[in-house]
C-alpha cells in the first residue's frame, strides 16, 4: 500500500517514553514513510528519547524545553542547517502541578494556572511561530487535547482551562497560517493511561467508566490517535484545518451513558 507521508519530514515534540502518545505518532509517521526529528525536554529525558529515536531511525534528536525561548531558537538554527523544510509538526506537550489536578478547581493558584497555560497552550504558539519559516511547502501542525476543555471533568481542573485555551489557539493559528497552506488541528483523545495520567486520582475508574458507555465500548489506544495524526499530516487531510478531531471511541456524543 502507498505510504501516506512519503517524502515528508516531521518534527515531533513530546516523546517522553514508549507509552507517550507522541511515540505512537512517531512510529505511525515512520511507518508511513516520513523522516522523523524528535525533541526531548531536559537532560533527564535525553537518554530515553535517544534510544527510542534510534529504534525509529530518527534523523535528529534535539533538546527543546518549550518554556525557554533560547532553546527554541537553537532548535530552529539547527534545523535550518540540516532539515531546511518541515512538513509536519506534532505538539504533544502539557503540564500542570499534581495538586491542581486533585484539589477543588476553586483553589487553583495563580502560579499553577499560569504554568499550565504556558506549557500546555502558549507553547503551541511559540513553536508554531518558530517553525513556520521552515514550513515552506505548506504542511500540518497537530496538537493533543482532551474533552475537559469544553465539559467539566472531575479533577481535570486547570488542565481543562489550559486545553480550552489550546483549542482556541488552534483556531487562531489556523486562520493566520492558512494562507501559507499550513493547517492547524487538534486531536481530542479519550483518556489513555500514559505516564502523565498514571498519578491521576481514580484514573482507572475513569477508564472503566468511559469504556462502559462509549459507542465503541473500549478505551482509546495510542495507535488510534497516531493513525488520525498520520491522516491529518498527510495530503489526505488537505481540506481540514482549525478542527478538533475526536478520537475517543465516540464518547463525546453521549449525553447520559447507562452501562450494560
Ligand atoms: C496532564 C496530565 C495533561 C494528565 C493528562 C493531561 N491530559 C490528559 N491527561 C490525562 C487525564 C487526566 C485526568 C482526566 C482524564 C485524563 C497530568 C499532569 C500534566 C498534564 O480526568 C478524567 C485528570
Amino acid at each position: 500500500m502507498a505510504q501516506l507521508l512519503e517524502g515528508k519530514t516531521a518534527l515531533v515534540l513530546g516523546v517522553a517514553n514508549k507509552w507517550s502518545i507522541a511515540y505512537a505518532i512517531s512510529a505511525a509517521f515512520v511507518r508511513e514513510g516520513a523522516s522523523l526529528i524528535l525533541t526531548y525536554q531536559g537532560e533527564r529525558q535525553r537518554e530515553t528519547v535517544e534510544e527510542l529515536g534510534g529504534e525509529l531511525h530518527a534523523s535528529k534528536i534535539l533538546p527543546c524545553d518549550v518554556t525557554k525561548p533560547e532553546e527554541l531558537e537553537a532548535l530552529v538554527t539547527n534545523l535550518k542547517q540540516s532539515a531546511p523544510v518541515i512538513d509536519s509538526l506534532v505538539h504533544s506537550i502539557a503540564f500542570a502541578n499534581r495538586e491542581d489536578l486533585s484539589r477543588p478547581f476553586l483553589e487553583t493558584s495563580r502560579d499553577g494556572f499560569l504554568l499550565a497555560q504556558e506549557v500546555s497552550a502558549y507553547s503551541l504558539v511559540a513553536v508554531s511561530r518558530a517553525i513556520a519559516p521552515l514550513m515552506t511547502r505548506g504542511g500540518s501542525i497537530t496538537t493533543l487535547t482532551y474533552l475537559g476543555s469544553t465539559r467539566v471533568v472531575q479533577n481535570y481542573n486547570v488542565m481543562g482551562v489550559a486545553k480550552a485555551s489550546l483549542e482556541a489557539c488552534v483556531r487562531y493559528l489556523a486562520a493566520d497560517m492558512g494562507p501559507k497552506r499550513v493547517r492547524v488541528n487538534a486531536i481530542s483523545a479519550g483518556p489513555i493511561k500514559t505516564t502523565s495520567a498514571r498519578g491521576v486520582k481514580d484514573f482507572s475508574k475513569v477508564l472503566e467508566g468511559v469504556a462502559a458507555v462509549a459507542p465503541l465500548r473500549h478505551n482509546t489506544e495510542t495507535a488510534e490517535v497516531a493513525d488520525t495524526a498520520a491522516f491529518l499530516a498527510s495530503d489526505m487531510g488537505r481540506g481540514v484545518t482549525g478542527n478538533i478531531v475526536y478520537v475517543d471511541s465516540g464518547f463525546q456524543i453521549i449525553g447520559l451513558g447507562i452501562s450494560d
